[in-house]
């Protein structure tokens, strides 16, 4: 059974598969802006393969056809400066089941809920360092070697253009820790890619071989997953080849609580609390709340956090204090990235048959949760 060495696991964790383990985080978790490790979520292909930190190896191959540099984790926390970012990881399947839901038509995947998102912070070198150690001209990398591919223990694979590793305000990092503990074996143990401001699936745990590549991976989670389509367009009809594979993520806000409270001058108030991120590091400017179903509407707090790192690779926390609506209102919210890029207001127009990218305004009906 090759399961049989998956970790022990939160019980809070919301699961959606066992094996592989696919487990949301608790909304109730995603109110503080570092998750904790252990509540963070998983999103899992295959088993937790057992990587050893004494016999970890990474093999780095610049794409000129020599054999390769290869690095113990020693060598990766030793020969290169370390470097600290908070960055948010969210599955491109985050908030499928309100697509399902809010469109009335279902999508291949698993029914994630706005739970497959989470923060922490990071630890670990620069890739760009490695790959110059590695003997990659970083300054002027040969005009052919256009992507950077990450080859997971669990035979997982993938790639990001190799402009993004290069700038090194892009913070895309080996992370050794998380944190600031050593990863845990369901987060990447004993290194994992982040590449902060892409969809979770380019950062690939347990990474034990980076190539420099001419083209993309050719793996079926860059060319057959992970891409989206017209709401016409069906499994047996689309056009792979020609649809870009997801990198950065549109931007997205979910309600992730609501409590009773009292306002100052005692009357019955409620207090909502959520999420906003965006990707590509594009800075979260706005949240926007209706407590009339999108007729009225006005601005969120955002939480003071200090993320760390060059862009906004972190989600907004916000709150929002008002008179308690009548039972039975919708409370919703959207959110506004630096791009002034906003969300959509419904589902049907971005439903795409493999659900991913579910970004429309999150409705939450207020008698069903409080
Ligand atoms: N890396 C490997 N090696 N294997 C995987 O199955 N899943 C990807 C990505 N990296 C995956 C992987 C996907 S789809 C997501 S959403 C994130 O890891 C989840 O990261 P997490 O489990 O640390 O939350
Ligand atoms: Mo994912």
């Amino acid at each position: 059974d090759p399961f049989a060495n998956d970790p022990a696991r939160d019980p809070s964790l919301v699961t959606l598969t066992d094996r592989p383990c696919n487990a949301e985080s608790p909304l109730s978790e995603l109110t503080s802006f570092i998750t904790k490790t252990a509540v963070f979520y998983v999103r899992h292909h295959f088993w937790v393969p057992s990587v050893g930190k004494d016999s970890y190896k990474m093999t780095i191959d610049i794409g000129d056809g020599s054999d390769g540099k290869t690095y113990t984790l020693d060598d990766l926390r030793s020969k290169f400066p370390q470097h600290t970012i908070t960055a948010t990881l969210q599955c491109s399947g985050n908030r499928r089941a309100h697509m399902n839901e809010g469109s009335g038509r279902d999508t291949s995947g698993l029914k994630w809920g706005a739970g497959a998102i989470s923060n922490a912070e990071w630890r670990g070198p620069l890739l760009r360092d490695v790959l110059k150690d590695a003997g990659l001209d970083i300054a002027r990398p040969p005009e052919e070697l256009q992507h950077v591919e990450f080859f997971g223990e669990d035979t997982y694979s993938t790639s990001v253009p190799l402009d993004k590793v290069l700038d090194p305000r892009q913070d895309v990092l080996l992370a050794c820790e998380m944190n600031r503990e050593v990863i845990s074996p369901d987060h990447g143990y004993p290194v994992r890619v982040l590449v902060p401001g892409s969809t979770a699936a380019r950062s690939v745990k347990w990474v034990n071989r980076i190539s420099i590549l001419e083209e993309e991976s050719q793996s079926q989670w860059q060319q057959r997953d992970y891409k989206g389509f017209g709401p016409n367009e069906m499994r047996e009809t689309v056009d792979w080849d020609n649809a870009p594979c997801i990198q950065d993520t549109p931007v997205q806000s979910a309600i992730t609580g609501i409590r009773s409270d009292k306002d100052t001058d005692g009357l019955n108030s409620i207090v909502l609390e959520g999420y906003a991120f965006s990707g590509g590091g594009r800075k979260v400017v706005r949240v926007d709340i209706s407590l009339d179903n999108g007729q009225t509407w006005s601005q969120a707090k955002l939480m003071p956090d200090i993320p760390k790192g060059h862009k906004a690779w972190s989600w907004s926390l916000w709150t929002y204090q008002c008179p308690r609506p009548p039972a039975g209102s919708y409370v919703v919210v959207k959110a506004v990235d630096e791009a002034y890029n906003s969300q959509p207001d419904s589902h049907g127009p971005i439903w795409n048959f493999r659900g991913v990218l579910a970004n429309a305004w999150h409705r939450v009906r207020i008698d069903s949760i409080i």
